[in-house]
């Protein structure tokens, strides 16, 4: 079955006792047993839930994959795959990444003895050269939160040695646009808060496998930790990943045509969006995606107070954290969505005071096109002040 279809009817059956057509919210947390060890193969909701096991169905359909664990939040998920590493392993990670991922691996995880390397993967070499004989993960994000680089997953994929996991936080791309275990990744990471929820009123995560092994070790560490999605959560990120492949179509034709308004403009200092030709990584993203994707990045002209002038003057646009809803958010890097890494960190790595992030929706894009038109102007005599 192709994509749409597997999102809409993937682990979605008919309810076994009711006939009910879409999976019930099975609000228990319990199982009545018949006697002590017999059921109907549910004990107790942190270990297995009905609606929360149609969901992991369907989002393991949507990456070509064997075995999917959902959790309550992207970080729920990113954490679990951490679990599966001890004190001593040495980490290499694309250091273009979601700064809630960065703090997670600083403040967590470097105090429980784990090291990690952060390179510019966007040059595979470099991941190579990070290797190390303890090294047992590569964590990497493409397209990059916030800056839309790419990583050539077939590369690292090919330079990684024996015993070296290689996972690939999909979140920007969604499974419609980049199958990454198809290019040799073993571990798919997903926060459905974004694209495949996809309506901005529920936060959960994902871990995606085509390995028996690591998904039962993910699975464990699913039911010991605990920070599973309830059947209310499940339910809906259900219900938003039926139309992952319509909204997607959408939001990559809406942003190509907000990063080509934007690029055109002279008070537009840089733009960043990997379906814009002179994007550095425009082929590998045409090889390695069937599509752009909904997130644009721009630099207006001038300095920081023109930028958040430019974010203020927006009607339709919220200032908001988060990405992948319905509706379009604008969202400031470096004090909200990545205000965790220490500034000079963060601008060596290219997220400046000045860097806006659009979540380009699904309104009519000449809305879009309009309200964006309307912030630059009003905010155009900044443009030229002195940075
Ligand atoms: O927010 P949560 O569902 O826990 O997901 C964390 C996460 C993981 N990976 C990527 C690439 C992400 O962008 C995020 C969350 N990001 C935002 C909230 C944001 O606005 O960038």
């Amino acid at each position: 079955m192709k994509f749409s279809t597997r999102a809409i009817h993937t682990g979605q059956e008919a309810d076994p006792t009711t006939g009910a057509t879409i999976v019930p919210i099975y609000a228990t947390s319990t199982y009545t047993q018949e006697a002590v060890g017999v059921n109907k193969g549910f004990d107790y909701s942190r270990t297995v839930n009905p609606t929360r096991v149609a969901l992991e169905k369907q989002l393991a359909s949507l990456e070509d994959a064997a075995y999917c664990s959902a959790f309550s939040s992207g970080m729920g998920a990113t954490n679990t795959v951490m679990n599966l590493l001890s004190a001593g392993d040495h980490v290499v990670v694309g250091e273009d990444l979601y700064g809630g991922t960065y703090r997670l691996f600083s403040k967590v995880y470097e105090r429980y003895g784990i090291t990690f390397s952060y390179v510019d993967a966007a040059v595979p070499e470099n991941v190579r050269a990070a290797l190390r004989a303890n090294t047992k993960l590569i964590w990497l994000e493409t397209p990059t939160n916030p800056l839309l680089n790419l990583v050539d997953i077939a590369s690292v994929t090919a330079l990684k040695t024996a015993g070296v996991l290689l996972c690939v936080d999909n979140t920007f791309a969604s499974p419609y646009f980049q199958r990454p275990l198809a290019l040799g990744a073993d571990i798919v990471v997903h926060s459905t808060t974004k694209y495949i929820g996809g309506h901005s009123d529920v936060v959960g995560g994902a871990v995606i496998t085509n390995d028996a092994d690591i998904a039962q070790r993910v699975k464990f560490h699913q039911n010991a930790v605990g920070a599973v999605p309830g059947p209310f959560d499940a339910f809906l990120t259900m219900r938003g990943a039926k139309t992952l492949a319509l909204r997607m179509r959408e939001h990559a034709k809406n942003a190509g045509e907000v990063a080509r308004f934007l690029a055109g403009r002279s008070d537009v200092a840089k733009v960043y969006y990997p379906g814009l030709e002179s994007h550095p990584q425009y082929a590998l993203a045409k090889r390695q995606m069937r599509g752009f994707g909904g997130m644009v990045s721009l630099v207006p002209a001038g300095p920081v107070e023109r930028a958040m002038a430019f974010a203020r003057s927006l009607k339709l646009f919220s200032l908001a954290e988060s990405l992948g809803g319905v509706e379009s958010l604008i969202n400031h890097p470096a004090r909200m969505t990545h205000g965790s890494i220490p500034k000079e960190e963060r601008e060596r790595r290219g997220i400046t005071d000045s860097l806006l992030r659009l979540s380009v929706g699904i309104e009519d894009v000449e809305d879009l096109i309009a309200d964006l038109r309307q912030a630059l102007d009003t905010t155009a005599e900044l443009a030229s002040a002195k940075a």
